[in-house]
């Protein structure tokens, strides 16, 4: 079986997703997410201009020797853009050696190990009324577990209160205090305990924005609230840094969504200094090298937490659920629904159900995409919001 054409679509249901669809000699097609939030069309140009060529074909079920290709072949390693190419490709070429077997994804990665992944999803509001109202209503929704993210007083725009997309051409410029932050989170989630009691899971992410010795500060002062995990506490490039918040704190650490590959987490899971590992599919070079990391992770007894917001498309959220239903060491998936428009675009067979995702039966990961849908809506350029201290330094977002 070989691959006789690749096609980069782009298009803006709601938001930009980037899609590679990949068609094979005997009529099969697949497809792989590219989007990267804020730089879409650098991964665009990197699949039609460098990858598809390179591409046209080759033998389908190949999947390692062309992962391998296309990461070695390159000699530039790495990069969030060459990683979210990479994976693309990966994820196509995983939807059709399934749709030709005829069985879903998971069954080719050695079949499902649950019945449903636990999904957590988001709450967020202004102040504390809002964001009880926010819990409600996810509860109602289903969710067993929360993400809480809440306005700090004094702070107009902070992540996860919010649309932080700005499309009138720059990015939109939020102020950040860390330590007016730091005083408030633990009375929202003391608050909020009181209100849904002990048993409802709570998470919550920092967003890369602390140092480390503020990091354990908040991991100390949030562990009488029993936080499933606190996710990003502190930015991880630094992987050392995550040994002084693991000497001061048991509250669970998730870290990763930023990462793109494995050998950023080389420390982090072999020091067991965090228990959740947050990479997408679409940013970590697909299905083959996440089912690699999360194999290692397990090792050390650390957890997955695939990255799951709404800027992964349903392609990129499928080929994650595959994957959690197979693997051992599942931890939650994250889960924001898209909106009626882009579901209109991406025809998905993934459930929702009672709290459990499940990614279906249909043979491949179990998502088209309609083209004529996505022709309808164009690529708006749209950034992320940049962070600032009161004293304008640029900080982490
Ligand atoms: C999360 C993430 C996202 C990111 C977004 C950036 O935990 O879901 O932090 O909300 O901010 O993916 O594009
Ligand atoms: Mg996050």
């Amino acid at each position: 079986m070989r691959i006789a054409g690749a096609e980069v679509i782009v298009t803006c249901p709601g938001r930009n997703f980037v899609t590679l669809e990949i068609t094979t000699d005997d009529g099969l097609v697949g497809y792989g997410d590219a989007t990267l939030n804020g730089r879409e069309l650098a991964v665009a140009s990197y699949l039609r201009d460098h990858v598809v060529p390179l591409l046209i074909n080759r033998d389908a079920h190949k999947i390692e020797d062309t992962w391998q290709y296309l990461y070695r072949g390159a000699y530039w390693r790495r990069g969030p853009v060459t990683m979210a190419a990479i994976a693309a490709v990966d994820v196509a070429l995983w939807d059709i050696k399934a749709k030709a077997a005829g069985m879903p994804l998971y069954q080719l990665l050695g079949g499902a190990s649950r019945t449903g992944i636990m999904a957590y999803g988001h709450a967020s509001g202004r102040d504390l009324p809002e964001v009880l109202d926010s819990i409600r209503a996810r509860r109602e929704e289903g969710f067993r577990s929360i993400r809480v993210q809440s306005g700090v007083p004094g702070l107009d725009t902070i992540y996860g209160i919010g649309n932080p997309l700005d499309r009138t051409g720059l990015p939109n410029e939020e102020v950040w205090d860390t330590r007016a932050y730091l005083r408030h989170v633990p009375t929202v989630f003391e608050a909020v305990r009181n209100e849904f009691g002990p048993e409802l899971p709570l998470l919550h992410d920092v967003h890369h924005r602390l140092t480390p010795i503020q990091a354990a500060k908040l991991g100390k002062a949030l562990e009488p609230y029993d936080l499933f995990w606190m996710e990003d506490c502190t930015p991880a490039e630094n992987q050392e840094g995550l040994r002084l918040v693991r000497q001061h704190t048991t509250t669970p650490l998730a870290i990763g969504e930023v990462f793109n590959t494995a050998f950023d987490y080389q420390t982090l899971i072999r020091e067991q200094l965090i228990d959740y590992v947050r990479s997408a599919v679409t940013h970590t070079g697909g299905v083959t090298a996440m089912r690699k990391l999360f194999d290692h992770a397990a090792l050390y007894q650390v957890k997955s937490g695939i990255h799951g917001p709404t800027d992964i498309s349903p392609v990129g959220m499928a080929a994650g659920l595959h994957l959690d239903l197979a693997i051992h060491n599942f931890g939650i998936q994250e889960f924001a629904p898209h909106s009626a428009e882009t579901y209109e675009v991406f025809r998905r067979s993934y459930t929702f159900d009672d709290g459990y995702l499940h990614p279906g039966e249909t043979p491949g990961i179990g998502v088209t995409v309609d083209k004529d849908a996505a022709a309808k809506f164009d690529y708006e350029p749209a950034y992320l919001p940049v962070n600032r201290l009161r004293d304008g330094t640029v900080h982490d977002w």
